[in-house]
């Protein structure tokens, strides 16, 4: 058996995505080890959870860089002190530059609250209402240069109902997140998922455009 793989985790608010992992590792459900986490805003509750933790956290505000690519290279500098296998953002809200996602190609990964290609980008809970879908999810997918673009690995769908309000479904979203994104990093810490050609392959297979499960 190889050592566990070292995660760390970029965050902005809550860090329930974090708290999955945390568990997930502790209870050894997969090989891996979150060694840190990483927050673009201070006085998040996320922090708070990786210090219950005992697990190292850095703080790096983007209102202290002129520019995005100042901050990013600040970014990498700050996991990268961490040495990392995999990096894993959850719940992180800026944008990353091509440098910083060509410097961690391979090993970002990222969770984002819709069935991609549907709804990339902020607010997809409230455009799937006004769409008058029937139903949602989330989707974990490999980090390219395009926005929410990169290969999805994985997908889970909710449906949604008459009544319900961008709140109700992003509940009802979340507790697959918390399914979904441990499932697939044990997949990664267990040296099964990679990508290659910006296909993302499980067990050397590619996988299909909504991932796993979806041919
Ligand atoms: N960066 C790249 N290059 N590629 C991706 O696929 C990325 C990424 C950075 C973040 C997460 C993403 C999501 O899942 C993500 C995927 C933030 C924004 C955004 O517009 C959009 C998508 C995602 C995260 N952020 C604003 C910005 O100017 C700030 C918004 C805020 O602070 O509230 O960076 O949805
Ligand atoms: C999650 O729902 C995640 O899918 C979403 O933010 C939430 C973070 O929750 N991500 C984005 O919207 C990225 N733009 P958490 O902090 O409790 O894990």
């Amino acid at each position: 058996m190889s050592a566990n793989k070292r995660i760390v985790v970029l965050i902005s608010g809550n860090g329930s995505n974090l708290q999955a992992i945390i568990d997930a590792c502790a209870n050894q459900q997969l090989p891996g080890e979150v060694v840190g986490v990483l927050s673009n805003k201070a006085d998040v509750y996320g922090l708070t959870r990786a210090a219950n933790s005992n697990i190292a956290s850095t703080v790096l505000s983007h209102k202290d860089f002129a520019t995005r690519e100042d901050y990013d290279a600040q970014l990498i500098n700050a996991i990268d002190a961490y040495k990392p296998d995999l990096v894993v953002l959850a719940g992180f809200m800026r944008i990353l530059t091509a440098d910083f996602v060509q410097h961690f190609q391979g090993r970002l990964l990222n969770i984002h609250p819709s069935l991609l290609p549907k709804y990339q980008g902020l607010n997809t809970h409230q455009r799937a209402i006004d769409a008058g879908d029937s139903e949602h999810g989330v989707s974990v997918h490999f980090v390219t240069e395009e926005l929410d673009g990169g290969p999805v690995i994985l997908q889970a769908k909710v449906p949604v109902f008459a009544e319900d309000k961008a709140d109700d479904l992003a509940a009802r979203v979340h507790e697959q997140e918390h399914r979904i994104y441990p499932l697939v990093v044990k997949w990664f810490c267990e040296d099964r998922l990679t990508m290659s050609d910006e296909c993302a392959m499980l067990d050397n297979q590619k996988l299909s455009i909504n991932g796993y499960a979806n041919d």
